[in-house]
């Protein structure tokens, strides 16, 4: 389990109950929220993510609490968010007092501290391998989708400037993952990323989809069978983001599109994922609609790749 073992922030020890460092479009802490509403707990408070306030660290019972850290503001990269999360990504959660970073592995944690929907499939050693097994390809596909959306979705606005550059190695310095997020800004050319680094993503990307579909062609409902699992959670969260580029999984994947369709009018999905990222969901939705009329967006890379 990746809990911190002495964490460098004191908010960390004052907090009570469940509290989550987060930004509403990060797909990583989308997971995160997913997994709290199925597991019963609804969102509380908002109160700002460095407010160590008595009040602010209480939370209400079977509410989280919730800590926006903004990505677009740049929250993430700051002196106060290091010393709670040191890879300066989000999610993090408390529990109690206790930290807790990676987004799945919070997740499994929260699966055994909570009752609700069991995410984690323990009792069937071939259903847990085969959850897993996805899982661990959801992982490793991350900075896939983070080449492709970031390419397609923010373009140029996510870049950063060398003196921005420059305060992310600094504070990343004694971080054990940092070396990442590092080398993913410096992946940037002077305008986006460039073709040349994002298209091998889409490919593992548009693979992983093709074998996703075939798997559902026998008619299970979730990914690994007929119940959801931490594996439909990682997986939804990236056809999410790719949906909001305009990906063609309508014209791709019939099947996959049935089961988005199925995890994503859960109702946790509805109020922990879209909740109040409905606007900019639909924003991001409408320009890249607009770029695929143009003939500029996502869905004709893709079909030129897949066909
Ligand atoms: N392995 C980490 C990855 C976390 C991660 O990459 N989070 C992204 C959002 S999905 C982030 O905070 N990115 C910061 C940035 O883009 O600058 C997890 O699963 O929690």
């Amino acid at each position: 389990m990746a809990r911190v073992e002495n964490p460098k922030s004191p908010i960390v020890a004052k907090m009570k109950g469940v509290h989550l460092f987060h930004y509403e479009g990060a797909p990583c802490a989308q997971r995160v929220r997913f997994a709290l509403h199925e597991k019963g707990l609804m969102r509380g408070r908002e109160e700002r993510f460095d407010d160590d306030s008595i009040a602010s660290c209480q939370a209400q019972e079977g509410a989280w609490v919730s800590r926006h850290v903004s990505l677009v503001k740049k929250d993430h990269m700051t002196k106060e968010y290091s010393l709670i999360q040191p890879n300066l990504v989000v999610p993090a959660l408390v529990h109690d007092g206790q930290l807790h970073i990676e987004s799945m592995e919070i997740i499994e944690y929260l699966d055994e501290a909570f009752g609700g929907t069991s995410l984690v499939p323990n009792q069937d050693t071939e259903l847990l391998a085969d959850a897993q097994a996805l899982t661990d390809l959801g992982k490793t596909l991350h900075r896939s989708i983070r080449f492709v959306t970031f390419r397609w979705g923010l373009r140029g606005l996510a870049r950063l400037s060398s003196k921005e550059e420059n305060n992310l190695r600094e504070l990343l310095k004694d971080s054990a993952d940092g070396e990442l997020l590092a080398n993913f800004y410096e992946g940037y050319d002077t305008k986006t990323i460039p073709d040349s680094v994002y298209t091998d993503h889409l490919d593992k990307l548009n693979a992983a989809f093709a074998s996703h579909e075939k798997r559902l062609q026998d008619g299970r409902k979730f990914l690994s069978g007929d119940d959801l699992t931490m594996a439909d959670i990682i997986w939804a969260m990236k056809t999410l983001r790719l949906t909001e580029c305009d990906y063609p999984f309508e014209q791709c994947y019939p099947a996959y599109v049935a089961w988005f369709k199925r995890v994503s009018t859960r109702p946790s999905f509805q109020e922990g994922v879209i909740g109040k990222h409905k606007f900019m969901s639909t924003a991001f939705r409408a320009k890249a609609s607009v770029e695929n009329l143009l003939g500029i967006g996502l869905k004709r890379e893709v079909l030129k790749r897949v066909a």
